[in-house]
């Protein structure tokens, strides 16, 4: 590794030593750099990498609540900034047990990267709790909602920083959220949240956008090696937003999606998950708010608590739940049962080993922060609909989303090429989202 390079990973590590994910994530992005840090000295110079790896702020705070028993309970806030050098900080806020500052740090840092991919100016952030919305009821959610905005609303606004939904975090959430801001701060219609309610300025597309997004950059690989989706079997993992809207665009294109998981266990459904039982299962998750299991008694095919949908036979693989999901022997698998495209739906779902497994199989891979940059980019969308007090239509704002996935693609295949590995998409991608933040900071002076 290139000695300045090792350097800065090497200071990320001594100065947070706890945070092995963020380690995980800067790690990928790093070594990729190295022919862009070679080929231009400026990055060096101006101290790019150093500053890059570290956000801009951090905010942590408490957040008290009352439980449906009257007892004040509490949990911990966080708002990573982490870089605002080419716009308002933007990225989602995860409600999950697991949440730590290094968590988000890792999820705040892809989103820099991510969000510059879009074409769009939006900076890089990501937020939350490690409040647990499960088995809660919609009061207790609400409850924790209003105090986790008491704070927040001081540290975000359409032009400073906006938030969007993430693990946990869905159109019930940002609802609540968007009513106490409302409340608190008696500005209203501005977007300072993204993935609100149609009905209060939401918009079309948006709760589909990421798995919609993630299915039209596998489209885009396919088409280099002159194939389509049609006709394909599918893996998707997890049986959330992004999960759900994958399966929908899949089955549209002519491909039979065959599992889906939550962090319980996995079903197999070998005819396929159509329109209809997909239906089911939203009513499943985002009404009922039950367990996948169901989905398994209900249509009579197999769940199992252990192991994961890679086990399957499959062409096309779209891990949709959470970080490092397909570990090194699931990967394996994926490549010995003849999968020819993965596609991340969720944000660093297969570990380092993972992906080198499929990159050395020649199976064309996308990184979540290009595949799954379509939830992003229709936020982006938002603001831009909010700030026009104008609505496009459904089919208007999917071609948007459809283009700058497709532009996506571009940039990270050509860009790949440029740099000497044509059709690593990992490469592609971190290069691509580099360089127009640190052609940026570079600009705007050493401060930014
Ligand atoms: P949801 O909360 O809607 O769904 C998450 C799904 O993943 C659920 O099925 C959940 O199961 C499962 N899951 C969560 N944590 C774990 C875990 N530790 N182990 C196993 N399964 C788990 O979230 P989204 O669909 O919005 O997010 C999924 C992924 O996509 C995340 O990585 C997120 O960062 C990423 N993403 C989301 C975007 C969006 O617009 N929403 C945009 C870009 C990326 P259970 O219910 O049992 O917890
Ligand atoms: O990881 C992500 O890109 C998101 N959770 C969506 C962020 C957003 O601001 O829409």
């Amino acid at each position: 590794m290139d000695s300045y390079i090792e350097s800065v990973y090497e200071g990320i590590k001594e100065k947070d030593p706890d945070q092995p994910v963020f380690h995980q994530a800067v790690l990928e992005v790093l070594e990729t750099l190295e022919p862009a840090i070679k080929k231009f000295p400026k990055y060096k110079e101006f101290a790019i990498l150093e500053r890059i790896v570290e956000p801009e702020r951090i905010i942590q705070f408490r957040i008290p609540w009352k439980d449906r028993d009257g007892i004040i309970q509490l949990n911990r806030g966080f708002r990573i900034q982490y870089n605002s050098a080419i716009g308002p900080y933007k990225g989602g806020l995860r409600l999950h047990p697991s949440v730590t500052q290094g968590l988000l740090k890792f999820l705040g840092f892809e989103q820099t990267f991510k969000n510059s991919l879009t074409g769009l100016p939006m900076g890089g952030a990501k937020g939350g709790s490690d409040f647990n919305p499960k088995g809660k009821t919609d009061s207790e959610v609400e409850n924790f909602c209003t105090s986790f905005m008491m704070e927040l609303y001081r540290h975000v606004g359409q032009f400073i920083d906006v938030p969007a939904g993430d693990i946990g975090v869905g159109a019930r959430e940002i609802g609540y959220l968007y009513g106490a801001y409302g409340k608190i701060t008696n500005l209203h219609g501005t977007c300072v949240l993204t993935g609100k309610g149609r009905t209060f300025g939401g918009s079309l597309i948006r709760p589909e956008a990421t798995g919609y997004g993630t299915v039209y950059f596998v489209q885009e690989m396919l088409k280099t090696r002159k194939d389509d989706m049609k006709g394909k079997t599918v893996c998707v993992s997890g049986s959330g937003n992004v999960a759900q809207f994958a399966t929908e665009k899949c089955t549209q294109l002519g491909a039979k999606v065959i599992s889906l998981s939550d962090s319980s266990g996995w079903i197999h459904d070998p005819d396929g998950i159509d329109a209809k039982k997909l239906a089911w299962v939203m009513d499943l998750k985002n009404v009922r708010r039950g367990r996948i299991k169901e989905y398994a008694e209900h249509f009579k095919v197999d769940y199992s608590a252990k192991g994961s949908p890679w086990s399957l036979k499959c062409d096309i693989s779209l891990p949709s739940a959470t970080q490092n999901e397909v570990d090194a022997k699931e990967a394996k698998a994926l490549v010995d049962n003849g999968v020819i495209a993965v596609g991340e739906g969720a944000n660093m779902p297969c570990v380092p080993e993972a992906v080198e497994i499929f990159q050395e199989a020649k199976v064309l891979y996308a990184p979540g922060k290009a595949a799954n940059a379509g939830g992003v980019s229709t936020s982006g969308l938002e603001m831009a609909q909010n700030s026009m007090r104008f609505f496009w239509t459904r089919e208007e704002v999917d071609a948007k989303l459809h283009q700058i996935m497709v532009n996506i693609h571009q940039i990270a295949y050509e860009t790949s090429e440029k740099f000497g590995d044509k059709g690593n998409y990992v490469l592609g991608a971190n290069i691509g989202g580099f360089l127009k933040v640190a052609d940026s900071m570079i600009a705007m002076g050493y401060l930014s």
